[in-house]
């Protein structure tokens, strides 16, 4: 049985994935808005795994007997001041996920809740990845913002990202 705060916690994480999923498209859209279609590309597969990362959290609370209960999904942003802004503001964003996983995790060992915590590694390790994605991406547009041949050499690489479900949702219809 999960406690009612952890509960609490875990249907928050759920609302704040689906609005990093909205927020991810909005951002796709964005940049299709820029012709920019590698990059809206990369985001929109982006989005698809922050769908993902809720679906991960619901079947858990399901399994763990805890109640699911969905909220409204805050409204993103619609306009940016370009690649550079969207960029950062991801790796913002990715920070913030990244506390608010450690926030539950401790919270979870606090209760001695070994089996949330269990649960929550594969997000603190998927953290690491989403923060380094982040940076990554910073520093080559930071590279090539000057050069229009090689900012269109990197939108057509973004464009190669595959969306591959996560293994934990693999046995879902
Ligand atoms: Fe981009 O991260 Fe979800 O958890």
């Amino acid at each position: 049985m999960l406690s009612k705060r952890i509960e609490e916690m875990l249907n928050d994480q759920i609302n704040y994935e689906l609005f990093s999923s909205y927020l991810y498209l909005s951002m796709s859209a964005y940049l299709s808005d820029l012709n920019m279609n590698g990059y809206a590309h990369w985001f929109h597969v982006q989005a698809q795994e922050e769908k993902d990362h809720a679906m991960i959290l619901y079947n858990y609370v399901v399994s763990a007997g805890g109640r699911i209960k969905l909220a409204a999904i805050d409204g993103p942003k619609t306009d940016f001041e370009g690649i550079r802004e969207v960029l950062e503001e991801t790796l913002e964003h990715e920070r913030d996920i990244t506390s608010r996983i450690y926030n539950i995790v401790e919270e979870a060992t606090s209760q001695r809740d070994y089996k949330t915590v269990k649960a929550l590694e594969w997000f603190i390790n998927e953290q690491v990845e989403e923060e380094e994605n982040a940076v990554d991406n910073i520093a080559k547009y930071n590279m090539l913002a000057e050069d229009p041949k090689g900012l269109y050499m990197l939108d057509k690489e973004l464009q190669a990202r595959v969306y591959v479900p996560s293994p934990l949702l693999a046995n879902q219809a």
